[in-house]
């Protein structure tokens, strides 16, 4: 039977969680949107996305029509109108007397800080778009920044924008090859980097890469620009290296915005695919900022006068783009940017930042929220944290048991979680609940967003009913859609328009509740297939967390000759635990799922292991577990945050 398919009878072993919080009466009655904003969108849904249009950005032409969806499945948002993304993010602060808001917290890794307010930071963008402009990057061509989490990176993508240049990020993370593939993918003609940045308290390179990448000819090059951040020495090509300081010295600080039409190409980022070469998802202007805009005041109930936000995510993801840069600045917000890992030089850092800076509103990811369980709730109970009244959650499904760690530890028992599903190529937050509004439930996205039009399908296309799992699609376009994959509009239509026929298929499995509400269970290539039962790895992943051994599970289908697939767990234990002698975690975490879901779902082996691989987006890369459950020896770890990670848990499997 094909990986593929999920089928009404797929999760006969839905999780039933009875636990439920609604909004206390004060959230609800301050909160940013009410109930009645689902009645409003479901009546005019496209009208409803061209009022949040015109409320939520500043037009230097307004469109005569919202959508035009003529030529499906690549859509057109806004049409006719022009608007400037950097000048919404900056100029228009400033002109509405709020240049001294703060915009930006920066905490470098090493412990130094910078304070960058509305008229610091958009000074430095009107000088970064003169002096990309000085090096010949006109409107339409694409720049490559390979960055650390520093203020040129937020500077350099918002300065593309302003000229209409196309920013295409690249994971610092990512190796030399990754890096060339990319530029060549979208052709860029600048490269912004840095010498590097730091890492666990270590210089870590960012320019090397770059040189190696470009060391061969045949690429569209021209310029790379080079921050100096962790001082290290960088080899130097002369006549196209150029320092960062030196080139925004040279600058002039005075630029003015003009309007790009709504479906200018605002940036390319790059996603793997399940098989080839990575897609290149293309995001235009006026929808994108209108969703991304939206979504982080209406699900994070921002107020930008009062909170202090932060999202912990990088750059280099989509997150980043959308939460980092484009959503709160839009917003106007106050925000916290943070260079380095969690624990360095302390478990504590994060806290700490909360604490120093009364962070309100909080966005990370489960992975994050896991490893802080594993090093135990001490840790951050030594902070002040009572600042925190919004927590976020991104990238993964979150495990109840993980959630409600989230809640009690970080969240004080008080603050709402808005566990946030969205992708890549949805460009902006999908399926949440509203903290002002919806009860929320631990490890459930719950609903769509007001004009989002989300369903759980069969595998005939046919929604299913509660209690349900199938296939999560969005069955109506939605502002901040990808537009195409870049340079291949055909592969945009096989991947995301033809499983069923005129809808999108975002490739994650999901269930509807008793309550209809939305659970995700992974990527549909991560369902199970043991003698004819189909488990997802969420759930199992769920079930092995929910004990209290447990820190973080990955679990696998791996080949087995009578079975089809084999259950394989690799379990990381919490730091703090005390497993009592005689007792083996192996069979006591079998023997737990075996109770929390059923006999079919026992991992055939767990093994216990002491870090998982991981992209840096906080993604565990199940393929590289699923050949060491299958014996063979994993492939390129390149993309992992940690690549070492891989040799301990095969060195770990010898033992
Ligand atoms: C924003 C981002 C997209 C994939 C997506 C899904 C998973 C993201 C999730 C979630 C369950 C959530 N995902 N958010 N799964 N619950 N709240 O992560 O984009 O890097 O493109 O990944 O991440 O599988 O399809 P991207």
């Amino acid at each position: 039977m094909s990986q593929q398919t999920v089928n009404g009878d797929a999760f006969e072993n839905l999780l039933h969680e009875e636990r439920r919080f609604p909004p206390t009466p004060e959230f609800a009655a301050a909160a940013n949107v009410h109930e009645d904003i689902y009645a409003t969108a479901a009546e005019d849904r496209v009208g409803f996305w061209a009022e949040q249009a015109r409320k939520y950005l500043t037009w230097s032409k307004d469109f005569d029509q919202a959508l035009d969806w003529s030529e499906a499945p690549f859509a057109k948002w806004f049409v006719g109108g022009e608007v400037n993304a950097a000048y919404n993010a900056l100029d228009r602060h400033v002109e509405a007397g709020l240049g001294d808001r703060v915009a930006i917290y920066f905490e470098g890794e090493p412990g130094d800080t910078e304070t960058i307010t509305y008229a610091d930071l958009t000074e430095r963008v009107k000088k970064a778009a003169n002096a990309f402009e000085s090096l010949g990057v006109r409107k339409g061509d694409r720049v490559a920044v390979y960055l650390p989490m520093i203020p040129e990176a937020v500077v350099t993508m918002l300065a593309c924008a302003r000229i209409g240049a196309v920013h295409s990020v690249v994971f610092g993370g990512f190796s030399a090859d990754a890096l060339r593939s990319r530029i060549d993918d979208a052709e860029a003609k600048l490269v912004v980097t840095a010498d590097g940045t730091y890492r666990r308290g270590k210089p870590s390179s960012l320019k090397p890469a770059v040189d190696d990448a470009l060391a061969e000819p045949g690429h569209t090059v021209e310029h790379v620009v080079v921050v100096r951040r962790n001082g290290q020495d960088v080899a130097w090509t002369q006549g196209r290296d150029l320092h960062w300081h030196e080139v925004m010295e040279a600058a002039s600080a005075e630029h003015t915005a003009v309007g790009h039409d709504s479906e200018h190409p605002l940036y390319i980022l790059y996603t793997s695919g399940t098989t080839g070469k990575p897609k290149g998802i293309l995001h235009t202007t006026g929808g994108y900022l209108t969703q991304c805009a939206f979504t982080h005041s209406a699900v994070f109930d921002l107020k930008p006068e009062t909170d202090v936000y932060w999202c912990t995510a990088d750059i280099g993801w989509v997150t980043g783009h959308s939460y980092v840069v484009y959503g709160p600045l839009v917003n106007g917000a106050t925000q916290v940017m943070y260079e380095g890992t969690p624990d360095s030089p302390h478990q504590g850092r994060w806290w700490e930042l909360v604490e120093k800076y009364k962070v309100s509103v909080l966005y990370t990811a489960p992975t994050a929220i896991r490893t802080m369980m594993k090093w135990g709730r001490d840790i951050p109970d030594k902070y002040d944290l009572s600042s925190i009244r919004v927590l976020g959650s991104v990238g993964e499904p979150i495990n109840p048991e993980a959630w409600m760690w989230y809640r009690e530890v970080i969240g004080g028992g008080k603050a709402p979680i808005v566990d946030t599903w969205w992708q890549t190529e949805t460009g902006a937050i999908m399926v949440a609940p509203l903290p002002g509004v919806t009860a929320t439930k631990p490890g459930s996205a719950q609903v769509p967003l007001p004009g989002i039009a989300v369903d759980v399908v069969d595998e005939n296309g046919k929604p299913v009913p509660n209690g349900h799992g199938g296939f999560l699609v969005v069955r109506e376009p939605w502002p901040s859609m990808l537009r195409t994959i870049w340079g291949d509009p055909e592969r945009f239509k096989d991947t995301y328009w033809s499983r069923f026929e005129g809808v999108y298929f975002a490739g994650d499995g999901a269930k509807k509740d008793d309550d209809g509400d939305i659970w995700l269970l992974g990527r549909v290539d991560d369902v199970m297939n043991v003698s004819g039962h189909r488990l997802s790895t969420t759930e199992i992943e769920s079930a092995l967390v929910s004990h209290e051994w447990v820190a973080e599970a990955a679990v696998v289908g791996a080949v087995d000759e009578t079975t089809g697939q084999a259950v394989v767990a690799f379990v990381i234990l919490r730091g703090e635990v005390e497993i009592p002698e005689g007792d083996d975690p192996s069979a006591v975490l079998r023997a737990h799922v075996g109770k929390e879901i059923g006999p079919i779902a026992k991992p055939k082996h767990i093994l216990v292991v002491p870090e998982l691989p991981k992209t840096r987006s906080g993604k565990i890369m199940r393929r590289l577990l699923k050949d060491v459950a299958e014996g063979r020896d994993p492939g390129d770890a390149t993309t992992l945050a940690d690549p070492s990670v891989m040799q301990q848990i095969a060195a770990d499997l010898r033992k």
